[in-house]
Formats: C-alpha cells, sequence, structure tokens
C-alpha cells in the first residue's frame, strides 16, 4: 500500500510534551476524527440523497441553518457520549451547551469541554465548496458546577488543544496540543488520517490575503486603509493577490500553507456588526491557537485573539490572522483608525 507515514493514532501514542494528557488527547482526537469521517462522506453523498439546502430552522445567532450544519452537530452530539473525558459541547449551532449525564469531576484526572463549529463555512454546500470543521479543548475547572461555564470563557491561551478538518478535494485533520503544528491526510483507501506534515511552520510573509471585500463600505477605516495598502502595487510589499472562499478553515489553511491574512473587520454604523461575524470560543481562538503554534499570529486588530475573554459563548471578535508581517502590518493600519 506504499505508507510510511503514520496514522493518527501511532502519531498520537508517541506524543510526550503536550498540554494535555496522551490518554485524553487520544480519545477525544479520535472522536473528533471519526466525526471528520462522517461528515466528509456525508458531504459527498448529499447532493445524491437529499441533504443539501436549508432545513427551515435558524440558529441562536439568527442565521439560518443548512441541513448539513444540524446534521454535523447532531454528529458532535451523539460522538462524545461515550467520550469519557468530554463532560460538556458547547456549539455554535446550539443555544446552550450540551452537559453529558456523566458528572465532571468522576474522573480521577480532568474533564474537558469540546467547542466545535461543526460545520464553518456553510455557504459552500449547494456548490461543492471547500468546508471545515473547527474544534477547541479547554479544561473544565468548576467541576462540581458543569452547568455553569464561565470556567470556558477565559483567554483562548487556555486552550489545552485546538484544531479543524478541512473538507476540500482531500480531508485533512490539522491540531496543536501546545507542542506544534501537525497535519494529516484522510487516504480513503485504508480509511485513516496519515500524518503528512509534523511540526509545520507558516511562512512569515505571503502573497494572499483574504477577506470578503464586498463589504469594504461597511468597515473601521484601518480595515479600509490597511486593503488599499495591500493592492496599491507599488512595490513588491503592497503586491498582494485576492483568494477568498467564504470558508475561514479553507482561507486559513492557505495562509499556514503559502502565507498571507485572513481577516475579518468589525463594522461601522448604527446597524453594523461591530465584532464583525466570527465567533470568539470556536473560530478566532482555536485557529488562533495553531497560527500561534505554527509561528504566525492572531489579532483583533489591537492586541493577541489568545488574550481575549468572552463575555457569552457565542461572543464575536474581530479577526486578523495569518503571517506575523501581515498581521503586523493590520494592526498598525488598525492602530490609525
Ligand atoms: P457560515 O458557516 O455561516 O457560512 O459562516 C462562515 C464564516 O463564519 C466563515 O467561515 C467565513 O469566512 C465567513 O463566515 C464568510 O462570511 P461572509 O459571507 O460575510 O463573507
Amino acid at each position: 500500500m506504499g505508507h510510511q507515514s503514520l496514522i493518527l493514532l501511532e502519531h498520537l501514542h508517541a506524543q510526550k510534551k503536550t498540554a494535555m494528557p496522551a490518554d485524553d488527547l487520544t480519545l477525544v482526537l479520535g472522536r473528533i476524527a471519526l466525526a471528520g469521517k462522517l461528515i466528509a462522506s456525508q458531504l459527498a453523498r448529499a447532493s445524491i440523497v437529499g441533504g443539501l439546502g436549508y432545513s427551515g430552522d435558524t440558529n441562536v445567532q439568527g442565521e439560518e441553518q443548512k441541513k448539513l450544519d444540524e446534521w454535523s452537530n447532531e454528529v458532535f452530539v451523539r460522538l462524545f457520549e461515550p467520550c469519557e473525558p468530554v463532560c460538556s459541547l458547547i456549539s455554535e449551532e446550539m443555544e446552550a451547551p450540551k452537559h453529558y449525564e456523566r458528572s465532571c469531576h468522576s474522573r480521577d484526572h480532568a474533564s474537558y469541554a469540546i467547542l466545535v463549529d461543526p460545520l464553518d463555512g456553510s455557504s459552500n454546500t449547494d456548490v461543492n465548496g471547500s468546508l471545515g470543521t473547527i474544534f477547541s479543548i479547554r479544561k473544565r475547572t468548576l467541576r462540581h458546577r458543569r452547568d455553569d461555564v464561565k470556567d470556558l470563557l477565559g483567554p483562548g491561551s487556555q486552550q489545552v488543544a485546538a484544531g479543524y478538518v478541512l473538507y476540500g478535494p482531500a480531508t485533512q485533520l490539522i491540531y496543536t496540543a501546545g507542542a506544534g503544528v501537525d497535519m494529516f491526510t484522510f487516504d480513503p483507501q485504508i480509511s485513516e488520517f496519515v500524518l503528512w506534515k509534523e511540526n509545520l511552520k507558516m511562512p512569515a510573509r505571503g502573497p494572499y490575503y483574504s477577506v470578503n471585500q464586498g463589504n469594504i463600505a461597511k468597515w473601521n477605516p484601518g480595515a479600509q486603509n490597511l486593503v488599499r495598502h495591500l493592492t496599491s502595487r507599488k512595490n513588491k510589499n503592497t503586491s498582494y493577490s485576492m483568494r477568498y472562499s467564504g470558508a475561514f478553515v479553507a482561507d486559513f489553511h492557505r495562509c499556514l500553507i503559502d502565507g498571507g491574512i485572513y481577516f475579518y473587520p468589525g463594522e461601522i454604523g448604527a446597524d453594523g456588526k461591530s465584532k464583525g461575524k466570527l465567533r470568539l470560543l470556536y473560530e478566532c481562538a482555536p485557529l488562533g491557537m495553531v497560527a500561534e503554534q505554527a509561528g504566525g499570529r492572531a489579532s483583533n486588530g489591537k492586541g493577541r485573539i489568545l488574550e481575549v475573554v468572552a463575555k457569552d459563548i457565542h461572543d464575536r471578535e474581530p479577526v486578523y490572522i495569518g503571517s506575523a508581517t501581515e498581521v503586523a502590518m493590520a494592526e498598525e493600519f488598525r492602530a490609525e483608525g
């Protein structure tokens, strides 16, 4: 079969220095990998089994849900039922956290919460575009009060692991547990995630910027000036190409491999989304941890995303993420307006 690389499970067994005990990490990532396989397979078949389109429901943020949003969320809820290290699941698709029947303090060692955007970029479902799943793992500290999620609102620096699954031409799983970023590609022939790159480093600068430029009139002046700069073509430092897929995971993945910046700025005006669109706990913080572990940066325009504390599980936050050079550039423009 020609595989010389490790599969995910072997790689996890070989891990020594992670922010989460290897046994727990193996159980939780094993479940995430299984969810990734199920979602990838459903995405591939959705157009022929009536799985595309809207479900008719809206989520807690008032956004219309796709059938695949609901389906993917249900996969996570069900798959973590028997996963003992995880006592709570928080999802973009659910108003309230799901607390599993087991209690958070029944274990000899730590219990965890998993925070997830089950299907990121769901406007791409009906056009066969790239999508993703984003996950964040945090330790539960209020173990005797599992309904109180205050312990999960702390800064993203408290995450013990984070990552994403990218559903593109290939399905890939990327994660960090505080000891670098490792990437796996799903091989359908053996139904396993196979190690592709270990301890990946993001280029210090890159040729791309990713943003929904159709919204430029609504942005703060700093973000508008950043785009003017990136496209001013004065010299090679101001000559970027734009790439935008509509899925944060796919655009971030490009930054991780080729370098560059993804941003979703805050908007101004009475009806504007002053904090942008992306959710702090299950989009910005997890990919922020991956970016930093790969030598990149993640900022809200003013400072490190991983230091932002949430008030609510569904909080949004502006994000500028990617190569260190371009994120520093974004902060300079943001400081001016
Ligand atoms: P959905 O999952 O609701 O489609 O949102 C995706 C997303 O949060 C992120 O993945 C995209 O980069 C961004 O929204 C796209 O938003 P715009 O359509 O406003 O560009």
